[in-house]
């Protein structure tokens, strides 16, 4: 009966992962709502939101109509998203970045770009590469080969 040993081990596993208030290095997701009317209700959700540099933002369109994901500064705009279409965009520097929707400009959100939290090894100076990051979203998971 050596099923008990994994039950137990399993349960180790599961009390290891522990809280953060900032997801580093992973990747969260945004609503554009246009519901319920009148349109002053119409926003992102949540309208801000504070993560950790080096963090995927996703943006889906949840309403009925046409959105934008455009930044106040012009450093991103995802042009125009129809209902159930998405957009993404990779931050990676600390800052405050404010976006609104272009065709609904009572509309808008801001990302908290904070520092990374928890990992002292970050913080060491590393290479200013310019990086070619897919979304996640574009990519499966690659699943092991069963035996090899
Ligand atoms: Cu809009």
């Amino acid at each position: 009966m050596k099923c008990v040993v994994a039950a137990v081990a399993t349960a180790v596993l599961l009390g290891v992962s522990g809280t953060s208030a900032l997801a580093v290095g992973e990747s969260v997701s945004i609503n554009i709502v246009d519901a319920p009317r009148p349109t002053p209700k119409w926003g992102y959700a949540p309208a801000t939101r504070s993560i950790a540099p080096g963090t995927w933002v996703t943006w889906s369109n949840a309403g009925q109509d046409g959105h934008t994901v455009t930044a106040v500064d012009g450093s991103f705009d995802s042009g125009n998203l129809d209902p159930s279409e998405g957009f993404s965009w990779y931050f990676d520097q600390s800052g405050t970045f404010q976006y609104v929707c272009t065709l609904h400009p009572w509309m808008s959100g801001t990302i908290l770009v904070g520092e990374p939290s928890g990992d002292p090894s970050a913080v060491s100076g590393q290479p200013s590469a310019s990086s070619d990051q897919q979304p996640p979203n574009e990519q499966d998971q690659p699943s092991p080969e069963p035996g090899g």
